[in-house]
């Protein structure tokens, strides 16, 4: 026999993927109006969405909870007609593993001369250069939050000295942590590898400039400062990074996010020989493992439970 579905319906908003597997799998639990029907249904009650069309949320007269299909959910505040009801981000086992390998892989690439060594494969060089032990290369990791502790458990395992840099101060054992403005120089002055997996806010714009990177630490056995982003497009400046990348400022970086997405083929950075693309890669949201908890908190919520993961809404993540 099956369930009776609850009487509060779904709206499925989502735009630049199919909903057709998010469809499918809300559709199992509850009655879903995929986006643009109904408009302004008023049994319409939770709203899953990702880049969602403006102004469509605020004509929903019922909604209680909306539900990001990311982690990240500045794709939500560029709505002009954001409703004042909970916002719940994602934050998943599954999402976690996908970043911390992403970090783990782009960290031991930089760490053990990757770009060198397929450079000289490609000439049949036979020549092995210097290396030095993981517990002598320090990465710092900008944004403590799920993401960043996760990948900085990862790189202590692997034997990395590891720094965090987070808005309020943060503990986290076996990694040195920074707070705000203040905390920001002495950081990178320890950083060999800076790692970014800040959110999107307007605290955060442009915050990966020439000037960030400058103040990394360039003297160490590799032989220069890396950079990787896979927390937002926005965070960094690309202009800068290409200054830096051309005069020694920076060694090498891998980028999984872009000013603008996807990037545009005329970018420099595509053809930079020090740099490494990703698309928008590094931990995408698998529907098959993030459905069911997001129905999961909406009987919750209808039970008057309180919503797990929620978006500070003056933080802006
Ligand atoms: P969390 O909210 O758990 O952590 C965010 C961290 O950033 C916190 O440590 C927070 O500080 C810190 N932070 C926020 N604002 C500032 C600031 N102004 N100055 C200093 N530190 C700041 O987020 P997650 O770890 O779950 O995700 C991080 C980001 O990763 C997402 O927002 C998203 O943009 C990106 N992402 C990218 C993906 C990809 O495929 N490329 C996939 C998934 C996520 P505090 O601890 O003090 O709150
Ligand atoms: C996210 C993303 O925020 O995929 O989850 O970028």
């Amino acid at each position: 026999m099956t369930a009776r579905k609850p009487s509060g319906k779904v709206l499925l908003a989502v735009t630049g993927f199919s909903p057709h597997q998010w469809m499918e799998l809300l559709s199992s639990r509850r009655h879903v109006v995929l986006e643009p029907a109904a408009p302004d249904d008023p049994t319409i009650e939770y709203a899953v969405v990702w880049k969602q069309r403006p102004r469509i949320l605020e004509k929903l007269p019922n909604l209680k909870a909306i539900f990001s299909v990311g982690a990240g959910v500045d794709h939500l505040f560029t709505d002009p007609g954001l409703p004042q009801v909970p916002i719940v981000r994602v934050v998943a086992d599954n999402l976690t593993q996908y970043m911390t390998e992403y970090v783990a892989w782009r960290v031991l690439d930089h760490h053990r001369q990757g770009r060198h060594y397929r450079a000289q494969q490609a000439k049949q060089v036979w020549h092995e250069p210097f290396q030095p032990p993981a517990n002598e290369v320090s990465v710092g990791i900008m944004g403590l939050g799920n993401l960043g502790r996760a990948s900085a458990k990862a790189l202590l395992s692997l034997g990395f000295a590891v720094n965090g840099w987070s808005r309020k101060p943060q503990q986290m054992d076996g990694v040195r942590c920074f707070d705000g403005e203040a905390g920001l120089t002495p950081f990178l002055n320890a950083t060999d590898i800076l790692v970014v997996l800040l959110p999107y806010t307007p605290a955060t714009h442009g915050i990966v400039d020439y000037s960030v990177l400058r103040r990394l630490r360039r003297d160490n056995g590799l032989g220069g400062a890396f950079l990787i982003n896979a927390g937002r497009g926005k965070l960094q400046k690309e202009a800068d990074i290409l200054r830096a990348l051309d005069d020694g400022t920076l060694k090498e970086a891998s980028l999984d996010v872009f000013e603008q997405e996807p990037l545009p083929t005329a970018s420099p950075l595509w053809g930079h020989p020090r740099v490494f693309v990703t698309p928008h890669a590094a931990a995408t949201s698998d529907p098959a493992h993030l459905a069911a908890p997001m129905l999961d908190q909406m009987d919750a919520c209808d039970r008057g439970e309180p919503l797990r993961n929620l978006v500070d809404r003056d933080a802006g993540y």
